[in-house]
């Protein structure tokens, strides 16, 4: 048997991605809701063009999403169906604290992830919750400038007190930060940073990291405090990366590029700075301001597993002319010639899971969780809305005996795993619909057309089977 008799077998969304209900319940603007889909979409996300608010011109996804808001009953029974060991979902922040900022938090938004919670245990189903899932209320950003400020962490740690508080005995499993090194490669969607003219962005970003580094730590801190059942994990955007040829200096460009997302993750599992960062910040003239304190925070309270996504390995080079980048994904790459690419040019190599996941058990040796893996595709429904989305199975079996194979034959100790949008949710990159994840399909389209029906898709019983054979079975 490959997989403990109590792994997490299940699926993952984010809040902003699949609630919608973005003006109900009391709920607060953030970052996310004012992100829209189309040729503006990356120069905001990526702090380079300035969106605080609606305008007509644009159509923003979020608002609506996928209506989970209203349908997560329906939804999770699905689940259930699957035989879900968990459902991994993010806390909206701004139905907690509309503003961020506020002394008291709002009871309806508490109430309503209380009920989701309910809902999931009436299945059995075990709730992994991201704390923030690239989301910060926008009062926040207007008020204090994101993460730059150090007071979001005492904002931050408000809202770890109530959640850790009400939710006691509800959630055991936590994630801090959804994709942290994401704050490098999309400062806007992932930490709510803009930048003003003559700011120096590396010095912001960096600053920013290490606030939401220590409020990790401080996240971790009270979890244990609360109930010392819970489990704290990171969260990191991973993939390892090859080097293009076995010429040095692109290994040294590999290894350099996979210190980048390690940063973080070193931080928060072995509890500090590491010198090549430290180094490299010297050399950039970055300065980061610390607290008193800080560093003891972070050497005492490192996680208890490190739970990632993994889509695809990278590529690294110095040959300028190969740096080509990988269409339709965040994360610049140099195309891999043995691999062949998904509809959004986003390279499939599941052994690179397996890597993946060597690396970073090597690395840290704490248990691993993965929390998001998945192919976005376009799904043909027909006219009963039942998709044959054997691409979707085939991906995910190939990743699933990568993974098989590091756990049997690597020792890899593997807490769980959840599929991405295991129900067809927004894109982050793109803010599509069309980009689908899902076992389940979504009536709703990128203009927000749609009756918004789910019906079960070829590989939800396949999955269904997966589990229920704890990943003995992956035939389709
Ligand atoms: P979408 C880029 C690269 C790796 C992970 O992404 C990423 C992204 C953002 O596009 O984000 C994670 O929706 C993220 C999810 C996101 C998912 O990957 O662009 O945690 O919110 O939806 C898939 O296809």
């Amino acid at each position: 048997m490959a997989f403990r008799k109590d792994f997490l077998w299940g699926g993952a969304t984010a809040a902003n991605q699949c609630e919608g209900g973005y003006n109900e319940g009391g709920r607060g603007l953030a970052n996310v809701d004012v992100v829209p889909i189309g040729k503006d979409r990356f120069p905001i996300i990526s702090g380079q063009m300035k969106m605080f608010d609606f305008d007509d011109e644009h159509f923003y996804p979020a608002k609506e999403a996928i209506d989970m808001y209203h349908r997560y009953k329906e939804d999770i029974a699905l689940f259930g169906e699957m035989g879900f060991k968990t459902y991994r979902l993010s806390i909206a922040w701004t139905r907690i604290f509309p503003n961020g900022d506020e002394t008291e938090p709002n009871e309806e938004g508490l109430k309503f992830y209380e009920d989701l919670f309910k809902e999931c245990h009436k299945y059995g189903i075990e709730p992994l919750v991201t704390i923030t899932h690239f989301d910060c209320p926008m009062h926040l950003i207007k008020k204090y400038g994101a993460w730059r400020s150090r007071e979001l962490v005492g904002f931050y740690e408000n809202l770890c007190h109530v959640i850790f508080n009400r939710y006691k005995g509800l959630v055991k499993y936590w994630l801090t930060f959804n994709e942290i090194n994401m704050i490098l490669h999309a400062p806007f969607m992932g930490a709510g940073l803009y930048f003003e003219e003559g700011d120096n962005k590396e010095q912001v970003k960096f600053q920013a990291a290490h606030h939401e580094l220590v409020a990790s730590a401080i996240a971790t801190k009270i979890a244990h405090e609360v109930d010392p059942e819970n489990k704290v994990g990171c969260m990191l955007a991973a993939g390892s990366n090859y080097p293009y040829t076995p010429k040095p200096d692109d290994v040294w460009a590999g290894k350099e590029k996979d210190r980048e997302n390690y940063f973080f993750i070193d931080v928060q599992s072995r509890g500090e700075y590491p010198a090549y960062a430290l180094k490299e910040m010297e050399r950039n003239g970055i300065e980061i301001k610390m607290e008193d304190g800080d560093k003891e925070l972070l050497k005492a309270h490192t996680v208890d597993f490190i739970s990632f996504s993994y889509y695809s390995s990278r590529v690294a080079t110095t040959d300028p002319e190969l740096l080509e980048q990988t269409a339709g994904n965040i994360f610049a790459s140099v195309k891999n010639p043995y691999l062949e690419a998904s509809e959004w040019g986003w390279q499939i190599d599941p052994l690179g899971l397996r890597i993946t996941m060597n690396d970073l058990y090597d690395r840290y040796q704490k248990p691993l969780f993965i929390v998001e893996n998945g192919l976005g595709a376009v799904d043909t429904p027909d006219e009963n809305g039942y998709v044959v989305d054997d691409y979707r199975i085939e991906y995910l079996a190939a990743h699933l005996q990568a993974m098989k194979d590091a756990v049997e034959l690597d020792g890899v100790d593997l807490l769980g795993y959840t599929t991405w949008g295991c129900i067809d949710l927004v894109s982050a990159g793109t803010g599509e619909m069309k980009k689908r994840y899902g076992f389940i399909y979504v009536d709703r389209d990128n203009d927000g057309n749609g009756t918004l029906k789910r019906t079960k898709k070829k590989s939800f019983d396949w999955y269904k089977k997966v589990i229920a054979s704890n990943g003995e079975d992956l035939t389709n």
